[in-house]
């Protein structure tokens, strides 16, 4: 899954300079004072609570707590019927539709996945040195695979197909579990997949939006600013808007919008004041996701199905080993009932959460693991949503220059909607990998929404 979201990234960085005229309001080009950047965070206060924020755009919206772990807000008619209804054809009109997830290729199958990954020795699986394999052992020691949805809940079936466990007992010993061949691991999976949609990581077909090449989009970046009490020009440096629509069946397993803080590895949307341009092919090893916030709008109602939900939101408990295991409260197709919290859609329903802690210093912390969540199977009709993330480097010196950075390219200019582009399939399995072992929960769903 956190591959699929690394290749929405790609897309959406991807921004050049254009010929538009359209203004970019309030922007102020001196350069930024380190002191004066703030970045507010609304107060959750308790589920339930309800305050009501007169916007400065002139709208009143009301901003009822859904969650405070993490902060997390639903705000019903942030855009009224007719604004979704324009989002929704800008997209329409843009018809770069790209759909999130396919199935493994024909040179998958047969070619270099199967050889990247081996099952790990038994010693190393049997993590509770019981000198056996217990089912849940075996799900961690299995390779990865990308795009899958396969949880506690499938080992079972493997075992049983290919008759590794051979006395019965639900675990494996060293003779049986060595076995196991795992190239029919693979083989299994892939099936599973084909037959399943359910067991496909994300299902769904996006397109990436600039705000400067639409009035109404840049307006809304005001009322973003306005709700969420964020600098205007950091809201103008964030990513385009993603618009994403689903049909029956679609879904997109828990996954997180951001990472982990790692110092190896840039924030992805300030790259431009390296000198990497956009249509450069990236590299996922050196980049990463920071998104400090998600605006999530809905822009249509659904008949039935397609909720929101956060399998761990306000969970009591925090141990990721505990929440993450076997990997089933991630499968929204079959557990999306037994989320913590579960969010209808609703048209013109903005939601609102924080995927990173604030530090003390005020600045963007690390990433939230209760923002863990997705998007439960849609039942009946289609759903419609557009993702406004909320970009902020984790180094806020960097966020600074790049907020300098856009003004100058693009402030008073409007650049132009981003150039999707094709990842190489390498580089896409690495970052698939690397997403993976961050998110235990799915098999390779995991993020990058969207980059
Ligand atoms: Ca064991
Ligand atoms: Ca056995």
């Amino acid at each position: 899954m956190v591959n699929t979201l690394v290749m929405e990234l790609l897309l959406f960085l991807i921004i050049l300079s254009s010929g538009l005229s359209q203004t970019v309001p309030d922007i102020t080009t001196n350069d930024i004072n380190t002191d004066d950047l703030k970045l507010a965070r609304l107060d959750p206060v308790a589920v339930g609570h309800e305050q009501t924020l007169q916007l400065k755009t002139g709208k009143t919206v009301t901003i009822k707590t859904a969650a405070v772990h993490p902060p997390l807000f639903e705000i019903e008619n942030f855009l009224d019927d007719s604004e979704c209804e324009h989002i929704k054809s800008i997209a329409e009109k843009k018809n770069k539709w790209k759909e999130s997830v396919t199935l493994p290729k024909d040179s998958f199958r047969t070619g270099k996945e199967e050889g990247t990954h081996k099952l790990i020795d038994f010693q190393t699986a049997d993590k509770n040195k019981d000198n056996f394999v217990d089912f849940l052992e075996f799900w961690y020691a299995r390779p990865p695979v990308q795009n899958a949805m396969i949880t506690i809940e499938d080992i079972p079936e493997f075992v049983q197909l290919y008759n590794y466990d051979v006395d019965g007992d639900e675990k494996l010993t060293k003779e049986e579990f060595d076995q196991i061949d795992v190239k029919l691991i693979y083989e299994w999976t892939y099936k599973k997949m084909e037959l399943d949609m359910k067991k496909q990581g994300r299902i769904s077909n996006q397109v990436w939006v600039t705000h400067e090449s639409d009035q109404f989009l840049i307006e809304l970046k005001e009322r973003v600013a306005s709700l969420t009490g964020l600098p205007l020009r950091l809201i103008n440096a964030a990513e385009p808007m993603q618009v994403v629509h689903y049909g029956v069946g679609g879904h997109y397993h828990a996954h997180f919008d951001s990472e982990t803080i790692n110092k190896d590895r840039g924030c992805i949307h300030t790259r431009q004041i390296d000198g990497v341009e956009g249509h450069v092919p990236l590299d996922y090893k050196k980049y990463r996701l920071c998104r400090y916030a998600t605006l999530m709008y809905y822009l249509a109602d659904v008949d039935e199905g397609g909720e929101t939900a956060f399998p761990i939101a306000d969970n009591a408990t925090t141990s990721e080993e505990v929440l993450f295991a076997g990997g089933y409260l991630g499968d929204l197709s079959n557990h999306c009932k037994d989320a913590n919290l579960v969010v209808k859609p609703k048209k013109g329903k903005a939601v609102l959460w924080y995927n990173h802690k604030l530090n003390e210093d005020g600045w963007i912390g690390d990433k939230d693991v209760y923002s863990f969540h997705g998007g439960c199977d849609i039942i009946k009709g289609i759903k419609w949503i557009a993702n406004h993330w909320l970009t902020v480097d984790t180094e806020k010196e960097r966020q600074i220059r790049y907020m300098e950075f856009w003004e100058k390219s693009y402030g008073g200019v409007v650049p132009q909607p981003p150039v999707e582009q094709q990842q190489e399939g390498q580089q896409q399995q690495d970052e698939q990998q690397q997403e993976e072992e961050q998110q235990p929960g799915t098999d390779t769903l995991l993020h990058h929404e969207e980059l």
